[in-house]
């Protein structure tokens, strides 16, 4: 075999051995994406579809898998569900984990019963892989009706911050014990202008494009606060900034609305694992797949020389 056709055959099984496949998880509909790089793997937190009519968003539990190549998933399997959750009897949507002090804490929304809202809760283990308990008994933070999709990052300092919201975007400063926030700064409720979060919908513009599913990525002490936008159908975008309540200024799309596989939302999340950048979101492209039946999926890119994020297709692979 000549050297050029030895090169060829190395970059495709080299290709084979680093790329995911895409869905990542092909035994369940999951969805809402939360990855966390802990130790010399990434556990990725999902939501779970469990909809058979094609209506609604009927999801009950949470899941998590873990990784050391990005190919191979060991399934945790359900990690919290809302048989766990005394206050929250219905909609078990997007949460994401983070790691402290040698506990891992689990965001989450569901269905507040007494409220009649979704609201935010947080969850805590011992174990990355959980199983999670309730940490509170009640919910973390209630803002607006759409309290929905946080997100959390622990800065350099040690600060943590939780963003969260539909159609509102609020965040609020977590206290050390990640259980509780802080009561001076309060609960901040972020203007969604278009300046900061993009051009929104015609009938009011207004508004800037933000929808939901907020990931708060910090490189390089710049802040990456990345958005499904737009409305239905939603693409991906971000925005950035230099601290980590803004003000945030709208940059561009990552990924486009997708055209196939029938999933009208996305939701990012945002890793870089071993030296290399991984955008994780869902699609509709498990076999019987739509909208509420969705399938998680990521794609590794690099970020630009300027610190930009390049546009992304939702690829297959
Ligand atoms: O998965 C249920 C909801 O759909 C999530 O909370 C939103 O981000 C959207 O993905």
């Amino acid at each position: 075999m000549g050297f050029t056709a030895q090169l060829f055959l190395f970059l495709a099984v080299f290709s084979y051995e680093v790329r995911a496949q895409n869905p990542i998880i092909q035994t369940y509909y999951t969805a809402d994406p939360a990855p966390m790089v802990y130790g010399d793997r990434v556990y990725m937190y999902t939501t779970h579809d469990q909809d058979t009519a094609s209506t609604f968003f009927r999801m009950y539990d949470w899941r998590a898998y873990s990784t050391d190549d990005m190919v191979n998933w060991t399934d945790h399997g359900k990690i919290f569900s809302l048989d766990d959750i005394s206050w929250g009897n219905d909609r078990a949507w997007a949460a994401q984990t983070v790691a402290r002090n040698d506990k891992f804490y689990l965001y989450f929304c569901a269905l507040n019963e007494q409220k009649n809202k979704m609201s935010v809760g947080v969850a805590v283990s011992d174990k990355p892989e959980g199983p999670f308990k309730d940490a509170l008994g009640t919910s973390l933070v209630d803002a607006d009706w759409g309290d929905i999709d946080p997100t959390v990052l622990i800065d350099d300092d040690g600060d943590a911050y939780m963003y969260w919201g539909n159609p509102k975007l609020h965040y609020v400063k977590l206290n050390e014990d990640m259980i509780s926030y802080d009561k001076e700064v309060g609960v901040v409720e972020v203007a969604v202008t278009p300046e900061a979060f993009g051009p929104g919908g015609k009938r009011n513009p207004e508004r800037g494009g933000y929808v939901e599913g907020p990931w708060l990525h910090k490189r390089k002490d710049l802040y990456y606060l990345l958005y499904p936008a737009g409305g239905i159908p939603e693409h991906l975008a971000y925005s950035t900034s230099k601290s980590p309540v803004g003000p945030w200024k709208y940059q561009d799309t990552i990924m486009p609305v997708i055209q196939e596989g029938g999933a009208f939302t996305n939701h990012p999340g945002l890793v870089e694992f071993k030296g290399q950048p991984y955008l994780f979101y869902h699609n509709g492209d498990l076999p019987g797949g739509q909208g509420f039946r969705r399938s998680v999926c990521a794609v590794d890119f690099e970020f630009n020389a300027d610190g930009s994020i390049p546009l992304m297709e939702h690829s297959r692979e």
